[in-house]
């Protein structure tokens, strides 16, 4: 049985473990703690502090197992801890706070320069009103059209399944061969 670990990262309230919730079959280990910050605290009351796991069973023989961060900048040093060993990677991006934009941009130079595995952008939060589509966010992160910035809602478990199966065919497109985790070659 191999197991691939993926990292779901984004800013603050993304919407990283609400995906994580719905894309794994295990109950989630998950690590939340009142939000302190008045500010953020309009958005909602707890954060995650440490990590989101859960797994997710994508054949016979192959378990992803997913990590998700914390959205807080003040516990990014998290993010090279997670990332270590990623085959992949995916950034959410709540569609509907053009204001996230630039933190995720940023965010991703980040991650760009923590690991050199495949990602996906997923444009989080597809439901809600004045949500904006994944063609115009794509322009306003900079980012090529070889980087697929995908629909996503991280309340529906087919959405959330979506995204990673791109990010797993991406992953593919880009190497020959996938390797596993413990293989040293996926480390980077
Ligand atoms: N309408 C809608 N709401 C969403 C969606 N995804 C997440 N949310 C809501 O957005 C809020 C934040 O979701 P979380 O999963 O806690 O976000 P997070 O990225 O883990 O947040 P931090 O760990 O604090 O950075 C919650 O109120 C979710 O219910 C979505 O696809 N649609
Ligand atoms: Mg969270």
């Amino acid at each position: 049985m191999a197991t691939y670990k993926i990292v779901v990262t984004g800013t603050y309230a993304a919407g990283k473990s609400l995906f994580i919730r719905n894309a794994s079959e295990i109950e989630v280990v998950e690590t939340e703690a009142p939000v302190s910050d008045p500010y953020e605290r309009q958005l909602k009351a707890y954060t995650t502090i440490g990590l989101d796991f859960g797994v997710l069973q994508i054949d016979k023989e192959h378990h992803l197992f997913l990590f998700g961060t914390p959205g807080q900048e003040r516990f990014d040093f998290m993010w090279e801890h997670l990332a270590i060993g990623c085959l992949g990677y995916v950034v959410l991006v709540d569609s509907c706070r053009p204001a996230d934009f630039g933190p995720t941009s940023r965010l991703i130079r980040r991650f760009a320069e923590i690991t050199s595995a495949p990602f996906v952008v997923a444009a989080n939060k597809q439901d809600a009103l004045g949500a904006l589509p994944p063609d115009y966010i794509q322009l306003r992160l900079g980012l090529p059209d070889s980087i697929p910035v995908l629909p996503c809602i991280a309340h529906e478990m087919s959405s959330v399944h979506a995204v990673l199966f791109a990010l797993l065919d991406r992953i593919e497109a880009l190497s020959a061969a996938v390797p596993e985790v413990g293989d040293e070659s996926s480390t980077h």
